[in-house]
């Protein structure tokens, strides 16, 4: 695929291959892909890569948990993943790896690259690590607790109660330190860059109030035997982070393409610190533009509360996809998804938005299909005439302006949620989508143009002019339920597609 500095690309974080995939991954495929469809859906040459973060002691010690070779271990999972992507309708144009052999090249050119720019030293590193993260903390950062089930004192990590553990040895450092202010600098010109704003003031606060330490970029051989190797080092694996972030460029081609478009990435909560002060580092580092804007978004909750597999919340997206059928699953969590909150996954409503949608839309189909009008002749009047020249011959201003009202807000809906997709504002999106139904049913409700039929006894003129009220109606309602379907495909592509199908127009 060529890409261009044009291409509208956009990412999902990679997903780590310890565990099978969860609701969170899918709402991040899913965020993405949106945003996707309709670039895409608007002729902008467009780009989408997820994947899975394969590296570090993570999956070695899951890998090793379940007896199975490393390797083999991530090909089951990233199994998983692709399945989860394929059965959500998530249209990636590459599914990067980063078991991949043009990622470990990629890797290795970068790396080289920062080191021969003089951003790489070797030192001894002393530090509070969690696998669990795959991050050192100061000690500042950590707790003492008491293991959940063995009952045992251990430190834990503040922000994430994750266990750690103080490790003494031989790394790589990257120089952070040396590009705080670089960062900070070209973040507060760059006021777009982090979007909502919180996370934008958060990452200003981080590089505002501390000093930043450098960063350990390596591990032994000898403890992280899962990982890329050091360049002329064997002694060292590359930190799965350093790894993992440079998916965005092997995607593109790098180190061999002519043009990099700048990507935008999509990113939970979690994962900020990593996205908006590592990685724009590691690029300044490498002399490579930075990305276009890095947008975040909250985590699903179940009931109010993380899910976990021990309290028993887990919501499975693939159990979900199967049940209610993955563009129910598609619209719920767009219908709620407000990036700077969390959102909290559940099933009766999720049932419910699926009725609504119905509801409003197959039986808005349904109505204006019904055999008491004829499209043919709706549609035969409207294709010689102008919608606004018969509504004069109606002489009636208040259906007229109903109709008006109903066709200006339709054409208007495409422009009007552009901006709302494109930075992943789907719930407004969604919610004006929506909203548009019930203006269009008022339109039966309040004119019952089945009560328009023709008698016997009528005149030339009642009989005309019952008819082309009738038309009017039925051509309004359908060609709105076109523009409506259209837009909605690439929240819901499935559904569209059936009803589209059914009135018989392109998808495109
Ligand atoms: O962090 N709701 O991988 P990951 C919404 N490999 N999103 C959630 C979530 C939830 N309940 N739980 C997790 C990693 N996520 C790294 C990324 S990118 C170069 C490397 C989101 O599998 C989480 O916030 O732990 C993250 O954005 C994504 O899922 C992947 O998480």
């Amino acid at each position: 695929m060529k890409l261009s500095l044009k291409t509208v690309y956009t990412t999902t974080p990679i997903f780590y291959v310890n565990a099978k995939p969860h609701l969170g991954h899918f709402y991040t495929m899913t965020l993405a892909d949106v945003r996707n469809r309709w670039c895409k859906f608007n002729n902008r040459d467009t780009f989408f890569t997820t994947g899975t973060d394969e590296h570090g002691l993570k999956v070695q010690n899951a890998a090793e948990k379940a007896g199975i070779e490393p390797k083999l271990f991530c090909d089951g999972l990233a199994d998983k993943f692709k399945e989860l992507a394929k059965l959500g309708d998530i249209k990636y144009d590459r599914f990067i790896r980063t078991t991949d052999v043009d990622h470990y090249a990629a890797v290795n050119h970068f790396w080289n690259t920062v080191n021969d720019n003089g951003y790489i030293y070797k030192g001894q590193h002393s530090g509070w690590y969690s696998v669990s993260d795959e991050t050192f903390y100061t000690e500042s950062d950590i707790v003492e607790s008491n293991d959940e089930k063995t009952g045992k004192k251990i430190m834990i990590a503040k922000e994430t109660m994750n266990e750690v553990i103080f490790q003494t040895e031989e790394n790589y450092f990257f120089k952070l330190s040396k590009l705080q202010k670089n960062i900070l600098d070209y973040i507060k010109s760059n006021p777009k860059f982090i979007k909502p704003q919180k996370y934008y003031d958060f990452i200003i606060h981080e590089l505002e109030s501390r000093e930043l330490p450098d960063l350990s970029v390596s591990r032994p051989s000898s403890r992280l035997q899962w990982g890329i190797p050091v360049p002329n080092d064997d002694n060292q694996k590359i930190y799965v982070w350093f790894d993992a972030l440079v998916n965005y460029l092997t995607s593109e081609g790098y180190p061999n393409a002519k043009e990099f478009p700048k990507p935008t990435h999509l990113v939970g909560k979690d994962i900020i610190k990593f996205h908006c002060i590592y990685w724009p580092a590691f690029l300044m580092a490498a002399n490579i533009q930075l990305p276009e804007q890095v947008f975040v978004h909250g985590h699903w909750l179940m009931g109010g509360r993380k899910m976990s597999k021990s309290r028993g919340n887990v919501a499975d997206p693939i159990e979900i996809s199967n049940y209610y059928g993955s563009d129910s699953l598609r619209l719920f969590m767009m219908r709620y998804s407000v990036l700077d909150t969390d959102g909290d996954y559940n099933e009766k409503t999720l049932n419910a938005l699926r009725s609504e949608f119905i509801d409003k839309f197959c039986n808005l189909m349904i109505r204006s299909l019904s055999k008491n009008f004829s499209i043919e002749r709706a549609l035969g009047r409207l294709q010689s005439n102008k919608l606004e020249t018969l509504l004069n011959e109606v002489n009636d201003e208040e259906f007229k302006n109903s109709i008006l009202s109903v066709q200006l807000q339709i054409n208007n809906l495409k422009n009007d949620i552009d901006d709302d997709i494109t930075n992943f504002d789907m719930y407004k999106a969604t919610h004006k989508l929506f909203s548009m139904g019930p203006q269009i049913n008022s339109l039966f409700d309040i004119y019952e143009p089945w009560k328009l039929k023709v008698k016997q006894d009528d005149d030339e003129m009642t009989k005309h002019n019952k008819q082309l009220k009738q038309d009017i109606i039925i051509f309004t309602a359908l060609d709105s339920l076109r523009v409506l379907l259209l837009l909605f495909q690439s929240i819901i592509p499935q559904y569209s597609k059936m009803l589209l199908d059914r009135l018989n127009i392109d998808s495109k």
